[in-house]
């Protein structure tokens, strides 16, 4: 009997047990140990009862996602799940932790499942472009209805024992998992129905309401799940089992299952969960243990410190904010108590546990009360020299050891630490607004930074539920320096001849919600125009310059703040319509620099827009700004809105071929080359029949 699965013998009740941390998945090696064990439990004439049971942490998770892609090896788990449930001695599935995936497919076989107060159960394999591809499309609607099992289904999203008691999929809540299932099964072997035969052979009706059930989901998916196909065809697979006896409708899942693993979306998808755990191996943890953090000082109650304020609160971190004076003080108290209040009047915190948090809050406009917290977030204003003034005034005021992080969003780590005497324990964590939601966390890595602090940026971050990325030290770090590229190459599309609006529409329909200049409304213009000023001074002059986006600031036009920006916006409305005005005021720059308008098709407006973001990802890696090209996925989809199914520019350019994004570079640099020319990395990759996915080790 393989160690990863155990089988013990309690009198007339055989236990097996999954042992495959971290996560009990459902491995080769556990497949084949589950049946020896099931056949063991089943040719002993002693036992009546058998009890499966996760060991560690969780029972299964889920298959081993590091296994797709690999021709599949037997016992296959749908295989598995058809003989749990035509044993004839009573199955029981104990639940503790996560049962997702084929981990609750296997409970669902089972003849009864019981779970803890705690447990949480669901089919996430939606977010990785499949479906549940072991019975659950035709076991759970039999077990909870059509509706219940759809939104578990097409959401992925767990839901916690208590719900899963009340729609009918597990049987009881117990805590001591084992011997309430043990008292479970010697309560239920001996019923007449013994050996059990599961409801779950019954066919769901085919009612009118039904199938009105269906149809209302599949029109709600077409917006929400705009582009995905694995939902639509969870729903195929639940509309199926209408009509089909079980084993037909297993079939049918099967078909379905393979279909969606050898799409692209699920590739991608797949790609993107492994990413967003990878982004956090990097070497200085492996060379250095983090710093302890209990306490956090925050400098700023502005909209990023009270973010990040609330980020720390919720990760269970006393917080001691500093403001400058009363007002603005003031204002940082309200910024924060609204985000819970908001939370107890939507009903996703109670007010016990509001004030629970608040009372690690502690607000005040004395910089002295940081001497003892085990870390400070700078997140004051956007200025070189108001940045360097806190950090003397902390460096005198931070106990030793004290992490001294700022959380500037393009400025120069090295420079603010220089003014400290301790450079070493200062690192840049640039938060993504509103920073108590996004999930990416840029940590950026100045020169002189010891190892043990940016193992305790990865560890806050971790504590915090973030997506961290080891970032280099240079202008915009890695998602701002690369956004801005693929910004200006938006701008010589419009100044070329598209519209912003043909822009925009290209990039949604790519699978981002919002294009470029609907992103530049939303966040405002005059944050971009500073920074062209900023950079006026030291911009490459060879560097084609478009000046329409200025010629909209000049006007005030900063966008939904003020009422127009690149769209026009009617009081209240979020979604802007298209202004004649603007069209000609880029016509005016167009003939100013003689440009004679061209059209531009969907597909090479995305052509120019991803090569130019592949192109500037290729060079922060080459320039060690990132780790690793997932690395660049992670920010992208995580901190910009690439679309998940496309799995972030990196490995959307491996899908597309490195060779035609380097044939593209090639042709457009022959219209610019010190904009176009490509990377040295994407001509070696190219040159040397390798792809960026080579270099994610
Ligand atoms: N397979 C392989 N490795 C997995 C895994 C899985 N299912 N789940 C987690 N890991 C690894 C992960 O990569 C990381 O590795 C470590 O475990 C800890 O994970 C037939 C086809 C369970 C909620 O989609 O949601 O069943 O980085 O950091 O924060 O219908 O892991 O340490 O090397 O995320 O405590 C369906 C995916 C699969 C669940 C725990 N199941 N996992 O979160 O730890 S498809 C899933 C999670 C399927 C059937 C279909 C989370 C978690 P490393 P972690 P965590």
């Amino acid at each position: 009997m393989a160690e990863v699965i155990n089988l013990s013998i309690e009198e007339d009740l055989a236990i097996i047990s999954f042992n495959n941390p971290p996560v009990n998945s459902l491995g080769l090696a556990v497949r084949k140990g589950l049946v020896e064990a099931l056949n063991a439990a089943e040719n002993n004439v002693n036992v009546r009862a058998i009890i499966l049971i996760g060991e560690g942490s969780t029972f299964p998770a889920g298959a081993d996602i590091k296994e797709f892609g690999h021709p599949p090896q037997e016992p296959h788990l749908p295989a598995i799940c058809d003989k749990i449930e035509k044993t004839k001695k009573p199955v029981i599935s104990a639940l503790h932790g996560t049962a997702l995936g084929g981990g609750l497919e296997i409970a669902l076989s089972s003849h009864y499942r019981i779970a803890s107060e705690k447990t949480k159960i669901g089919l996430p394999e939606v977010h990785l472009g499949l479906l549940p591809g072991a019975g659950g499309t035709q076991r759970l609607p039999r077990l909870a209805g059509i509706v219940p099992a759809l939104k578990i289904m097409t959401s992925g999203n767990p839901i916690s024992s208590t719900e899963a008691l009340k729609i009918g999929i597990i049987d009881k809540i117990a805590e001591d998992l084992l011997l309430n299932a043990k008292s479970f099964a010697r309560e239920n072997m001996g019923k007449n129905n013994y050996p059990i035969t599961s409801n779950i052979q019954d066919k769901i009706i085919d009612s009118e309401e039904n199938r009105g059930a269906i149809k209302s989901f599949r029109e709600e998916l077409q917006k929400k799940a705009r582009g995905l196909l694995a939902p639509q065809k969870i729903v195929d697979c639940v509309e199926a089992s209408l009509s089909l006896k079980i084993e037909d409708g297993l079939k049918f899942e099967r078909n379905a299952f393979s279909e969606l693993m050898a799409t692209k979306q699920s590739k991608a998808l797949i790609h993107a969960f492994f990413a967003e755990r990878k982004s956090a191996k990097i070497p200085e943890i492996a060379r250095a243990t983090h710093r302890s953090i209990s306490s956090l000082g925050v400098i700023g109650g502005g909209t990023m410190g009270s973010g990040i304020t609330v980020a720390a609160l919720n990760a269970g971190l006393h917080v001691k904010m500093i403001e400058k004076d009363k007002d603005s003080i003031d204002r940082g108290i309200r910024n924060v108590r609204k985000v819970y209040e908001r939370d107890v009047e939507k009903g996703r915190m109670n007010l016990e546990k509001k004030e629970k948090i608040l009372s690690n809050y502690e607000p005040s406009t004395d910089m002295q009360n940081l001497s003892q917290v085990d870390m400070v977030i700078e997140a004051v204003y956007e200025e070189m020299e108001i940045k360097k003034s806190v950090f003397r005034k902390l460096d005198k005021i931070a106990k030793d050891g004290a992490v001294l992080a700022s959380n500037t969003s393009y400025l120069n780590i090295d420079e603010i630490a220089s003014v400290t005497k301790r450079p070493q324990d200062v690192i840049g964590l640039h938060f993504f607004s509103p920073a108590n939601i996004m999930r990416l966390l840029e940590i950026v890595i100045p020169g002189k930074v010891a190892d043990d602090v940016v193992a305790t940026g990865f560890h806050l971050a971790k504590r915090m539920k973030k997506v961290p990325v080891r970032a280099g030290n240079c202008d915009g770090f890695i998602g701002n320096r690369i956004l801005s590229t693929y910004g200006e190459a938006a701008g010589y599309i419009m100044e070329d001849g598209a519209s912003p609006y043909e822009i925009d529409k290209a990039i949604v329909n790519f699978g981002y919600p919002m294009g470029p200049y609907q992103m530049f409304d939303l966040a405002g213009g005059d944050i971009g125009w500073a920074t062209r000023k900023r950079k006026s001074a030291t911009r490459n002059p060879k560097l084609r310059y478009v000046e329409i986006s200025d010629r909209l600031c000049e006007n005030g036009w900063f966008g939904q703040k003020t009422g127009r920006g690149f769209y026009r916006y009617t009081e209240g409305e979020r979604r802007g319509k298209e202004d004649p005005e603007v069209l000609n005021i880029i016509q005016i720059e167009r003939e100013k620099k003689g440009i004679k308008p061209k059209d531009f098709s969907e597909e090479e407006i995305l052509r120019r827009y991803l090569g130019a973001m592949i192109n500037e990802s290729a060079k922060v890696i080459e320039e060690n700004m990132a780790l690793r090209p997932s690395d660049i996925d992670v920010t992208k989809l995580y901190g910009y809105g690439f679309p998940r199914h496309k799995g972030g520019p990196m490995h959307y350019a491996d899908t597309y071929g490195l060779n035609k994004i380097l044939d593209d570079l090639n042709a457009f640099s022959e219209e610019d080359p010190v904009f176009w020319s490509p990377s040295q990395l994407i001509v070696d990759l190219v040159s040397s029949g390798k792809n960026f996915n080579s270099l994610n080790k």
